[in-house]
């Protein structure tokens, strides 16, 4: 699916968005995952041919080898393959649609969600110049963005964070996220980060760095938020034990599935760490599903939950859109409560491969 307009992190430049999509298909429902890895291995060590292969090879069929199961069996079932999680996250999140749709529940209603709509933050990418910079978040905060997030990396963090808190004023909610780009020896340029008011900095350090993001966290003052160094509810225990985050992002795919998130959430809302839900440039299918978490009692900050069109001129699904106080709505129907427009889909479809379960 072509981007709107390239998006630029600190790893890599975005053009286009090679999506995996999973459907499991009953006498009774269809359900749909969507993988969240990008077409190369640089977000982390997944990539979308990768998570093609290995679920096509290992995870269905150890799936089907299983019988008969509930969405909550499936993580236990695919834990003896090390890693893909944002494989095995999008196989989960399949059997769990075509599961609640078969029931008539909402994903957001059996995951504990307590919100019928959700702020929504936008994510703008590493620009050329300033005056470009300006511009697009102009056009974003016009649209009705409730927070802003800059990706920064470096060469690019102090000047445009500043050049923005001060065009946009103290009121605009505005964070930072460096994709891991800084090591600790930058400490004190992220330092002069602390006089722009962020809400958090996000993964400024590499994904393995959980004590250096401690060692960090004490000499600055804006809140550090890990997304990359996070890949399991354990590894959320281990980080907050050290003092390496005071905010999660939490990304379903980053985690291993829908299921694994809540217990991210669950884990910090008891430990009163906040949480906020992250985005991989999803498709329709993808966003309903994380407006659907985001809607959850902890996640107390807006999340990377933007309308359709941030990223896409036609979504494959009917479009989030923005309502006027920058809020999305929260799917209410059967499982992500929204479905692919067959023809979009099919004229998106560059191939498909279908597995029949055993004796079928
Ligand atoms: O879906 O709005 C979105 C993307 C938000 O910045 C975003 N995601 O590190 O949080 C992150 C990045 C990862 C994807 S960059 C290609
Ligand atoms: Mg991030």
């Amino acid at each position: 699916m072509p981007l709107r307009s390239p998006f630029r992190t600190s790893f890599g430049v975005e053009s286009e968005r090679d999506v995996l999509l999973i459907r499991v298909v009953t006498p009774d429902a269809d359900g749909w995952g969507e993988c969240v890895a990008m077409s190369q291995p640089l977000y982390s060590s997944e990539y979308v041919d990768g998570a093609a292969d290995v679920v096509r090879r290992f995870l269905i069929p150890r799936l089907l080898a299983a019988g008969e199961l509930d969405p909550q069996q499936v993580a236990a079932v695919l834990e003896p393959v090390k890693g893909h999680r944002m494989a095995k996250a999008a196989l989960e999140l399949a059997v769990l649609d075509v599961w609640l749709r078969e029931r008539g529940e909402s994903l957001g209603a059996y995951l504990g969600a307590v919100r019928d709509r959700v702020p929504a933050g936008v994510s703008v990418g590493i620009m050329d110049t300033v005056p470009e910079l300006l511009d697009v978040v102009r056009d974003f905060v016009g649209q009705g963005y409730v927070r802003v997030k800059l990706k920064i990396a470096p060469g690019w963090d102090v000047e445009p964070v500043r050049a923005v808190r001060e065009r946009f004023g103290d009121d605009l909610l505005l964070q930072v996220d460096a994709n891991a780009a800084y090591t600790l020896a930058d400490a004190t340029t992220l330092a002069r980060l602390d006089a722009f008011d962020l809400l958090l900095i996000e993964q400024p350090l590499a994904e393995d760095d959980l004590r250096q993001h401690a060692e960090l966290a004490k000499l600055l003052r804006t809140p550090v938020c890990l997304d990359e160094s996070i890949e399991s509810a354990k590894d959320a225990a281990d980080a907050i034990a050290l003092g390496a985050c005071r905010i999660v992002n939490i990304k379903p795919g980053r985690v291993g599935g829908y299921l694994e998130a809540r217990r991210i959430h669950d884990l910090c809302q008891a430990h009163g760490v906040a949480v906020w839900c992250g985005g991989m440039l999803e498709t329709g299918l993808g966003r309903a599903a994380n407006i659907a978490l985001a809607a959850l009692p902890g996640f107390s900050l807006p999340g990377d939950t933007s309308a359709s069109d941030r990223y896409y001129a036609e979504d494959i699904t009917e479009p989030f859109l923005l309502d006027a106080d920058g809020c999305v709505a929260v799917p209410a129907g059967p499982g992500l409560g929204v479905e692919p427009v067959p023809d979009i889909l099919a004229a998106r479809t560059t191939s498909t491969e279908w597995r029949p379960a055993p004796n079928k």
